[in-house]
């Protein structure tokens, strides 16, 4: 008990030593223009490439995702605070190569368009979309560009603290302190009840995106599927399986883009790989798992294919099942597993 207390000590000054508020330089440059639509931004779109936005724009184009949700008219959120939030929220991302803010606003774009153009939208209540769109953006705060295994290898303090789902609980953690932070309290307008369901939804969401908590209710999920019993919208705990998987269907999307945004963001998966086997390699004397090996670049197409087979075509399968407007995520996996096929044998 003493351990967990000094362990919890340590992250809390870790924590309180990198939080901060967007400056108001940075929230008024939000103010000054109108938010452009969804459609010149081109979020609409499965295929929606972000390298097209600037950072500014990033910022913009999440706000106008709880706009036409019409979760700030529903929510009665102030403009302001949300701007102020999602200008946080960006800043409490680090400059990692892969888990970077970029990574967040794409899940959270996902996510949209999965609601938006996928048909979820008359699945999901407005509080689980607002619980949704939140968790998107928020899902890996602060996120070092290390997995879960190395937190434990290198006895970091949240490691003790959390040994299972350890960054995820962090990512929630961070997600809950920004929506407390002065003028970032986008839902101070729910009712107390309505403010503890929102947040169970978020933690729920945030912690699905630890892909060990996919395989492990993934199996559900597919019976009920397979069952025909499915009640989507009547059924509160199908509807909790869902939002699970769409967590894991967003968080990751990367491999449904197409093919040349999909081949840039693998290398920058695999960079952050390299980069965590480099430490392991130099810092704590061991070797690194293949796909953190740098020795190992050229089996990249093969682990790829290893990747779409094992967890996205059996979760975008699934979830085309379950709403057919979903099924240009399947197609885009599809692609792209031939593509990895090509690419393996040029290796
Ligand atoms: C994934 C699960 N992991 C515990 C062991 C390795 N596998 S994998 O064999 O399916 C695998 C996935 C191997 C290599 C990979 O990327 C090489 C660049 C990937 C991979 N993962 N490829 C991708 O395009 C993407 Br997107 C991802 C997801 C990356 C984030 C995974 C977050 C895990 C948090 C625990």
């Amino acid at each position: 008990e003493t351990a967990r207390l000094a362990a919890k000590q340590q992250v809390i000054l870790e924590v309180l030593s990198y939080h901060a508020v967007a400056s108001p330089l940075e929230t008024n440059a939000l103010l000054t223009n109108d938010i452009p639509s969804s459609k010149s931004l081109g979020i609409l779109k499965y295929e929606f490439d972000d390298t097209t936005l600037s950072d500014l724009d990033t910022v913009r184009a999440s706000v106008r995702m709880f706009i036409d949700l019409k979760l700030v008219e529903k929510f009665r959120i102030n403009h302001e605070t949300l701007c102020r939030w999602v200008a946080s929220v960006k800043r409490n991302y680090r400059p990692v190569s892969y888990h970077n803010w970029r990574h967040a606003f794409n899940v959270c774009q996902s996510c949209f368009c999965m609601v938006k153009t996928g048909g979820l939208d008359t699945v999901f209540s407005d509080f689980e979309k607002l619980a949704l769109l939140v968790s998107c953006l928020s899902h890996d705060l602060d996120h070092r560009g290390t997995n879960n295994a190395f937190q434990a290898k290198i006895e970091h303090p949240l490691a003790r603290l959390y040994s299972t789902s350890t960054m995820e609980h962090h990512h929630y953690n961070q997600c809950l302190m920004l929506l407390q932070s002065d003028g970032c309290e986008i839902l101070s307008h729910l009712s107390s009840t309505e403010y503890a369901q929102v947040i169970k939804l978020i933690q729920h969401a945030i912690l699905s995106t630890d892909l060990a908590i996919y395989f492990k209710k993934r199996g559900e999920f597919f019976n009920i599927l397979r069952s025909e019993n499915a009640d989507w919208k009547g059924n509160d705990s199908h509807r909790e399986l869902l939002r699970g998987m769409v967590m894991t269907g967003t968080d990751v999307s990367a491999i449904t883009k197409p093919w040349h945004l999909e081949f840039q963001i693998a290398q920058l998966v695999a960079e952050e790989f390299f980069e965590q086997g480099d430490i392991e390699k130099t810092k704590l004397h061991q070797e690194p798992p293949d796909m953190m090996n740098r020795k190992l670049k050229h089996k990249l197409p093969k682990m790829q294919i290893g990747f779409i087979d094992s967890i996205c075509l059996p979760l975008y399968e699934a979830l085309s099942d379950v709403e057919p407007g979903l099924q240009p995520l399947l197609n885009g996996c599809l692609d792209n597993r031939r593509h990895w096929e090509e690419e393996s044998l040029k290796s």
